[in-house]
Order: C-alpha cells, then structure tokens, then sequence
C-alpha cells in the first residue's frame, strides 16, 4: 500500500510516533487510497519550530520574489491539473470536472497572489508636523496554521496558504483526514516550485493534531474552513491567546425564485446548486424559496431534471454527481429526510440511500427534494451537506426575503428574478457575504472576496484583496527628519 509521509523543513518524515491511518475512496470503500502519517503534539512542535526559524528569513525576502514562486506555483498547478484532478475524485468523490475546477482555482489564487506581491499596497498621509512623514505598511504576522475541511481539497487552502506565504508569513498546513492526499501534492507542488525549506510544512493527521497547532503559543494566525462547532472552538483558544483567526464555517443557502424567473434558468441554478459537490459545499443551495405563482410548475421541472442525473463514481465519464464522503454522511442524510417528512414536507423524488450493485460499495445517496417545508422545520434550519435540497413556498417579494434571511448563517444567497428593481433590492436586503442575482448560491471567483455573516464567519474574508488583511499587520512608522523634539497634540495647539 503506497505510504504518505509529513512534509516538514523540506523533508519527508514520518509522524514522530510512527502511526498511521488509512483513507478510503467514498465511491468503493474497498478502494484504500493509502496510509498517512498520523501527527501529533510532538509533530506539531517540530513543525512549528522550523517554521518559526524559516520566518526570519522569509519575512526578509522581497515580496516581488516571493512572488514568482507563487507564479511557478500556478504553472505546476496548470501542468498537473487532469492528474491531480482524478487523485482528488478518488479520494473525495466529485466529478472530474469539478476536481478540474477545483485545482484551477488555486491556480487562479496561485497568479493572484503572485501579482498582489507587487502592490501590497501601503498609505503615506500627511503629518501634523513639520519635517515629518507618516507610513503604513502591511508586515507578515508569524506561523499561520491552515486547517481544511475535504470538499475542496485544494481550492479552500490555495485560498488561504498562497496568500499567507506570499506575504512573507509561514505556514503548517492541515489537510483534511479525509483528504490527506491533496495535502501532499500540494507539498510536492510547493517543493517543486522551489520554496525554501521550512516556509510551508504539511501535517497529516486528525482533528486532535489541529487542537495542537491552534494551541500553540508560537503560531500566530489561523486560518480555518469548517464545521461550525470546531469553529467556535477556535476562536475561543484563539480569543484567548490572542491569536489572529479566519473562520469559514456553516451555510443554508438559499435560491429565490419570483415569478417573473427564467425558470428553466432557474432550474439549472438549483440543479447545479443544490446536486454539484453533491451538495457539499458550504456555498450549497440547499432552501429553494419559489413565489406562489411558480411553485408547483418549478417543483415539478426541477423533479424532471434532477432525475435524469448520472450518479456514479466521479472518475466515470458522464457522471454529475458523486458519493457523500463517507458512511456517516449518508446516514445523516437519511436522518434529515425521515425528521422532514415527520414534519409534514413533501417528497418529490429521492430520499434513500443507494444500496443496489455497485452502489452498496460506496456512499451514495439519491439527489433529494423535500417540498412544502415550513419556516421552522429542522431541514429549513439545519445544514445537511449533502444533496437534499428543501422547498418552501412564499407569498410574496418580501416574504421571500424574509424566508430567506431567517437562518442562523449567512454564506450565500440568490435570486432570479426579471424585475431589476426586486434584483438591487435583493441585492441590499439579503443578508448573507455572497449575493447572486441570477446565479445560484455556488461559483465565487478567486479574485472577490469570500465569507459570511453572522454564524458563518468572524468578519474576516478570504479570497481577492480582502485575504491579505488576514494574513498581514499594519506596521505604522513616524519618520520625523526636523532634527528637533516634536510633541505630537501638544505644539501645534
Ligand atoms: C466551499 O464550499 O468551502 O463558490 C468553497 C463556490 C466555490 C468555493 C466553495 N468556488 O462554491
């Protein structure tokens, strides 16, 4: 069985304790991908000692050149990206095309970052006094620990490794254990694009390796994307170390759809919304809200399209949807459906586990439309990540926004509509990071910024400009050339 080792101070090691854990194609569980490295306190203290002795060094190189790493970067990205794609589907399940996808928009945030090295802009402002002149500029911050969810396994910490080392911080990454392969490559990947050793380290292992590295006095940022639980437990042990964090966390997305929609365009929203990741994205449509006047003819299009999809392993060509990542996940779908039909929805179509032929080897669930779901209902309120997708009917414009705006999160949010007026309004009125207007609820671009209010994040985004003011301070420096005291407040006044 192939063996997948920690990458730390340019070296490939095993974890310190020798143990390892195994990972399983969510497709065939009879598939094991491979024996990983299984780190611990120990491996985490090794790691963050050389990333903290690489930072001095790293810190002093020119951001422009650090800069054309991260443009090699994107190059290695590009040149492996339909290899590396189908070693993702294994390992976590979506398509190829979606790995494909996945893999480009690191090499998106790989040129992006690239480019910022050159501006990273700072501010010059006037100073109340003579001979003298005022600066900001953004420093690197230390040890950044990344922390990942597996739905996308290189995407999600391109968005936060490449901008922190760009910046001139170092980084230890945790990969998912449910996607501990995407992890290495992007070691190798980094290594190949010739970044010093120690500036990016990779720990494999699970959750309580993470607890080691948000703990340690050294790291001074973290950056995290995942359940909202453990989210909340780091920004508790980061709140009291006083440590810089980004959270990126839970999401019930939500597709308006009035009845002026393009409703086939509206359907094709929902599909690719609520079925694509099989539903695991925290950017997933998982609340249709349709106007009374559509409803029962966009539920019965939507039912059309959804059960024509191909379900399958994503390494087969023609498939639109994969696994759910594991055994549990299906379960818990399977959960969802029995509380929402309980509570009086509606099923249209799907609602069980696929257990037939191949199927039984993976984790299939069937896409699933539970109509008729009401404003207190679980599966209105509870993230499912996974392909269940609610319906709910609204009265009107308002009581869309309303339907749509009562959740505990605030990720992402659509409308379609025809009505330019209801679209700018929406548009204020939603209350989620991310608004689309005739787009569904998923498909940020690297170059915007990304995140939620309120139980989604902590204010910080990732992606575009905003990622960098996670991953620098501001340094203010009062450059006095009088040659003569000057009492700032005082003599002036
Ligand atoms: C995630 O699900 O964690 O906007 C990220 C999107 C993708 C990113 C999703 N570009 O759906």
């Amino acid at each position: 069985m192939e063996q997948f080792k920690n990458y730390i101070n340019g070296e490939w090691v095993p974890a310190i304790s020798g143990k390892t854990f195994l990972n399983y194609n969510p497709a065939n569980l009879e598939d094991v991908i491979g024996e990983f490295a299984l780190s611990d306190k120990e491996d985490v203290e090794k790691a963050v000692e050389v990333a903290k002795a690489a930072f001095e060094k790293w810190r002093l190189v020119p951001a422009p050149r650090r800069g054309e790493i991260m443009r090699k970067v994107g190059d290695i990205f590009t040149r492996r990206k339909k290899e590396l794609a189908r070693i993702m589907t294994r390992e976590m399940g979506k398509p190829t095309f979606e790995t494909e996808g996945d893999v480009q928009e690191a090499i998106d945030t790989a040129y992006y970052a690239a480019s910022e090295t050159r501006r990273l802009f700072g501010a010059t402002v006037p100073s109340e006094m003579e001979n003298k002149v005022n600066l900001a500029f953004r420093v690197p911050v230390g040890v950044v620990g990344v922390i990942t969810a597996w739905n996308f396994p290189i995407a999600v910490p391109s968005w936060k490794i490449l901008p922190a080392v760009a910046a001139g911080n170092t980084v230890i990454f945790k990969p998912s254990k449910d996607a501990p392969h995407s992890g290495v490559i992007f070691a190798e990947i980094m290594e190949e694009a010739g970044i010093p050793k120690g500036v990016f380290n990779v720990l494999l292992g699970k959750g309580s390796m993470g607890d080691h590295i948000v703990s340690h006095p050294d790291v001074r940022v973290i950056g995290f994307t995942g359940s909202t639980e453990v989210g909340r437990h780091i920004a508790e042990v980061c709140g009291k170390n006083n440590k810089k964090v980004s959270l990126e966390m839970g999401g019930k997305n939500g597709q308006i759809v009035m009845d002026d929609a393009n409703l086939d365009l509206a359907v094709d929203g929902a599909l690719w919304g609520a079925f694509g990741t099989t539903g695991q994205r925290c950017t997933a449509t998982s609340r249709i809200i349709a106007h009374k006047d559509i409803y029962d003819k966009f539920i019965e299009m939507l039912k059309v399209r959804t059960e024509k999809l191909k379900i399958g392993s994503g390494l087969e060509a023609g498939i639109d949807m994969g696994p759910v990542i594991h055994r549990a996940s299906q379960e818990n779908c399977e959960r969802i459906v029995k509380i929402a039909l309980e509570e009086g929805g509606r099923l249209i179509t799907g609602g069980h586990k696929m257990t037939q032929g191949d199927y039984a080897k993976g984790c299939f669930f069937e896409p699933t439309i539970i109509a008729d779901v009401k404003v207190n209902d679980t599966l209105f309120n509870e993230e499912v990540f996974g392909p269940v997708l609610s319906i709910t009917k609204a009265e009107s414009f308002e009581h869309a926004l309303e339907l749509l705006n009562h959740s505990e999160y605030g990720l992402s949010g659509a409308i379609y509509t025809k009505d330019v007026n209801r679209a700018w309004t929406a548009a204020r009125e939603i209350q989620t990071g991310l608004c689309y207007i005739n787009a569904p609820t998923i498909g940020a671009e690297a170059n915007m910024p990304f995140g939620g209010v309120k139980g989604t994040g902590n204010g910080q985004r990732e992606g575009g400009w905003t990622a960098f003011d996670i991953f620098t301070e501001w340094k203010t420096v009062y450059f006095d050339y009088s040659d003569k005291l000057q009492r700032a407040q005082i003599d002036n006044h």
